[in-house]
C-alpha cells in the first residue's frame, strides 16, 4: 500500500502586460491612469540609469561593491508605488528603485554603497535600512508587523529579499510566526534565479516559490516580475489585506538578475549565455515602452528628452555624493547597541589611539 503521495500544486504566472506590450485580462481601473503609467515608466528608467552610473563608479573607484538591480527594476518601482507614506518598508539590497520613492535621494544610496552607513539616515522615518545580511530582514519584518497589530495600527509592513534568502531557516521562522499570528505583513521575494552563483534549481527542490506559503498558512501569489501592472495588482490586494486585519501574504515575482550579483562578481563564469539571452527578451522597461508607443504615441524624441532630463537629475547626484566628506571609520562602533559591550569599548578605544577619529 503506497500511503505517500507527491504534492501537485499550482501557482500559474500572474501577467497583465505581456513582453509584447499588450495589456490584457483585468487591469484594475487605478492601473489605467495614463499619468501613471508615465511616472513610472519614467522611474523605471531613473533606476536603470542611476544603476548604470552606480556600476560605472564603483568601475573607476569612486564606489565601493555595488548589487545592481538591472532587469528587476520593475518589482521595486511597483513596491514603492503601492506602498502609502506610513506603512513600513524593510528593503533588501536590490530595492533601490523603491527606496527613491520612499525619499532616499541617489546620493544618499550611493554614500551607503560608498561605505559610509549615515547613507541610511535620510530615508522615510518608518523605514529600516537595506538589509544585507541574507534573509534577517524578514525577521525583523515580522517583528515590526507584531509591534503594530499589537497598538492597533492600520499600517502594513512590507519586506524583500531574494529566492536564494527563501531558503533560509528566518525566512521560514518569520513567515511561520505572521501565519500563527496573523501579522500585517507582505513578503516579496525577487526570484531572479540566482543567489550568487547557485541556480535556483541547486538551492530548492520547491517547484515555485509560492508554496512555500502553504505549511505557513499564509495567501501567496506568483506574479510575473517584469510586469509593473501585474505587480502592482497583486500589491494593492496583499496589501489592502494586511492593513485591514485580513493578515500576511507571500509574493513570489518571477524575473531575471541581467546583471553580475554584484560589482565583486563576474556572471560570465558561471551562467550561461543562452538563458540571460532569451531573459533579456522579456525585461521590464521593453514592454512598457511598447506600451507606450502603442497607447500613448511614446515615440524616440520623447524617450531622449527624457533620458537626457533623468542623466541631469542623476548627475547633480553623483555630484553631491562625490563631495560628502569622507566616512569616520569609528563609526562603525557606534550605531548597533545602545550601550557599547565591553570588549568592542576596548576595540573602540585601540583604534582610536591607532588611527584617531
Ligand atoms: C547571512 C548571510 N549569509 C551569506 C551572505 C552572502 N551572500 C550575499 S548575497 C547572497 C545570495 C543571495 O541570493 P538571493 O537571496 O537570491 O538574492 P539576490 O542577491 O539574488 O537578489 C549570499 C549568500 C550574506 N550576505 N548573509
Ligand atoms: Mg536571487
Amino acid at each position: 500500500m503506497a500511503f505517500l503521495r507527491e504534492q501537485t500544486l499550482s501557482y500559474p504566472i500572474h501577467q497583465l502586460l505581456s513582453p509584447e506590450g499588450q495589456l490584457s485580462g483585468e487591469t484594475p481601473i487605478s492601473l489605467q491612469q495614463a499619468e501613471l503609467w508615465q511616472r513610472a515608466y519614467r522611474h523605471l528608467w531613473l533606476t536603470r540609469l542611476f544603476d548604470q552610473r552606480a556600476v560605472a563608479l564603483q568601475r573607476t573607484g569612486q564606489l565601493g561593491t555595488y548589487a545592481s538591480c538591472l532587469g528587476q527594476e520593475a518589482i521595486s518601482t511597483a513596491i514603492g508605488f503601492s506602498l502609502q507614506p506610513n506603512d513600513v518598508f524593510v528593503p533588501y539590497y536590490r530595492d533601490q528603485a523603491a527606496q527613491m520613492l520612499r525619499g532616499t535621494s541617489m546620493s544618499s544610496i550611493l554614500q551607503f554603497w560608498g561605505g559610509d552607513e549615515w547613507g541610511s539616515h535620510h530615508t522615510s522615518i518608518h523605514d529600516l535600512p537595506a538589509c544585507i545580511p541574507i534573509a534577517t530582514q524578514v525577521t525583523h519584518a515580522a517583528g515590526v508587523a507584531t509591534a503594530l497589530k499589537l497598538r492597533h495600527q492600520k499600517q502594513a509592513v512590507l519586506t524583500t529579499c531574494g529566492d536564494g534568502a527563501s531558503s533560509r531557516g528566518d525566512f521560514y521562522e518569520a513567515l511561520n510566526l505572521a501565519g500563527v499570528w496573523h501579522l500585517p505583513l507582505v513578503v516579496v521575494i525577487n526570484n531572479n534565479q540566482w543567489a550568487i552563483s547557485v541556480p535556483l534549481s541547486q538551492q530548492t527542490a520547491t517547484a515555485t516559490l509560492a508554496q512555500k506559503a502553504l505549511a505557513a498558512g499564509v495567501m501567496s501569489v506568483r506574479v510575473d516580475g517584469n510586469d509593473f501592472f501585474a505587480l502592482m495588482a497583486v500589491l494593492d490586494e496583499a496589501l489592502e489585506r494586511a492593513r485591514h486585519g485580513k493578515g500576511t501574504t507571500l509574493i513570489e515575482a518571477v524575473t531575471y538578475r541581467l546583471c553580475d550579483h554584484t560589482t565583486a562578481d563576474d556572471m560570465s563564469r558561471y551562467a550561461d549565455h543562452a538563458s540571460r539571452e532569451q531573459a533579456q527578451q522579456t525585461e521590464p522597461l521593453i514592454r512598457f515602452r511598447r506600451l507606450l508607443e502603442q497607447k500613448l504615441m511614446w515615440n524616440d524624441q520623447q524617450q531622449q528628452a527624457m533620458e537626457i532630463a533623468l542623466l541631469a537629475q542623476i548627475g547633480s547626484e553623483v555630484d553631491r555624493y562625490l563631495s560628502l566628506p569622507p566616512a569616520n571609520p569609528a563609526d562603525m562602533f557606534d550605531y548597533l547597541y545602545a550601550e557599547l559591550p565591553e570588549d568592542l569599548a576596548q576595540q573602540k578605544a585601540e583604534f582610536l589611539q591607532k588611527f584617531g577619529t
